[in-house]
């Protein structure tokens, strides 16, 4: 069946250019740093962050846990949103695996942490407390609407850390979303953060993994922690071709998908019982919900009906869904998603 799947840009399927390279890589044992195609897109992911190394990981997820444990030791504390995907949906990983304490504040709307907050959030030098060690950002920040932070907003925060002898880590899972919407490149919004998560497998198409990067002594802590969780991966140059295919021909086509998401916005706007968040879209992500003309009906409902439509969105509350844009979203499948929406809510 072919849906027209607004669930999530992870659902992403790899381009015909990617099978061809993923069919023609060269590969070898990457725990002995021998495949060709792993080490081409590390250099390659580096190079792309402004950074001097790179690890491939086999998720956001691991990569964000490699780097937080790579930071920290059990014990120590990390300040990040309480809408982080590291807080909210990485099940708890950093404590559960690493034993490392999380002190979450609030993220404002724009997906920022206050500078008072943060201060206010480091612990002072005592026997009773843990030891703040790092803090977490995340560009483009998912759940607070897929907005993507600035570059000085990043640096301010990166100046901030280093003053206090923190480290910044950046969950730039969808990092070329922010840098399209920014206008500016993916090096400069990750200046002064000492390492960088970002997903080959969600906007970009590929069908496994993402890079970490940040210093050459960072990544080497981090390569063993991979090890560690397991995620030593072989002859996984077959992957990490689809990687290079995506950072060098999928970063600079993704401002259309942040157009579509306008699209889809702008129509469903016009939907009578639909309420678009504010805002929205900011990014690839379109957040809204149902207004009280159209409750009871609860969105698992209309989610439900929608996929009898063959549209397949993501439910995210009792009465709210997000609906994301990527390569497999077109001007048809858009307009496919407006007419469903139009006939279920009817
Ligand atoms: N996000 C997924 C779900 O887990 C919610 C999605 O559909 O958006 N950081 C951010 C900001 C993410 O959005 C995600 C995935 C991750 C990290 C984790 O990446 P993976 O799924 O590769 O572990």
């Amino acid at each position: 069946m072919n849906y027209i799947d607004l669930r999530s840009d992870t659902v992403t399927r790899p381009t015909p250019a990617m099978r061809q390279a993923m069919a023609q890589a060269e590969v070898g044992d990457d725990v002995y740093g021998e495949d060709p195609t792993i080490n081409r897109l590390q250099e390659l992911a580096a190079e792309k962050m402004g950074m001097e190394a790179g690890l491939f990981v086999a998720s956001g997820t691991m990569g964000n846990l490699a780097a937080i444990l790579a930071h920290c030791t059990r014990g120590d504390e990390v300040i990040l949103g309480n809408k982080a995907h590291t807080f909210l949906f990485e099940a708890g990983g950093v404590s559960a695996l690493g034993g490392v304490h999380s002190c979450q504040i609030a993220n404002q709307l724009d997906g920022t942490l206050t500078l008072d907050d943060i201060r206010a959030a480091i612990r002072p030098d005592d026997v009773h407390q843990p030891i703040t060690r790092l803090i977490t950002l995340e560009n483009t920040h998912n759940r607070c609407g897929g907005v993507s932070l600035s570059a000085a907003y990043t640096r301010s925060i990166g100046e901030f850390a280093h003053q206090h002898g923190l480290k910044l880590h950046l969950d730039g899972a969808r990092i070329f979303n922010a840098a399209a919407d920014q206008g500016v490149s993916a090096a400069e919004l990750v200046r002064e953060v000492d390492s960088v998560t970002f997903c080959l497998s969600k906007g970009l198409c590929a069908p496994v993994g993402s890079v970490l990067c940040g210093s050459e002594e960072f990544i080497r802590r981090a390569h063993r922690i991979r090890k560690q969780l397991g995620g030593g991966m072989r002859q996984a140059g077959v992957l990490a071709a689809a990687g290079i295919v995506a950072l060098e021909s999928l970063t600079d086509r993704l401002a259309e998908d942040h157009a579509r998401a306008r699209r889809l916005a702008q129509g469903l706007a016009k939907i009578p019982g639909l309420k678009l968040d504010p805002n929205t879209p900011q990014t690839n992500m379109v957040f809204l919900s149902l207004d009280e003309t159209s409750r009871p009906l609860a969105a698992a409902e209309v989610a439900r009906r929608l996929k009898e439509h063959d549209v397949l969105v993501g439910v995210v509350g009792e009465y709210s869904f997000r609906l994301v844009t990527h390569y497999w979203i077109d001007d048809a499948g858009v307009d496919q998603a407006l007419d469903a929406f139009s006939k279920v809510l009817y």
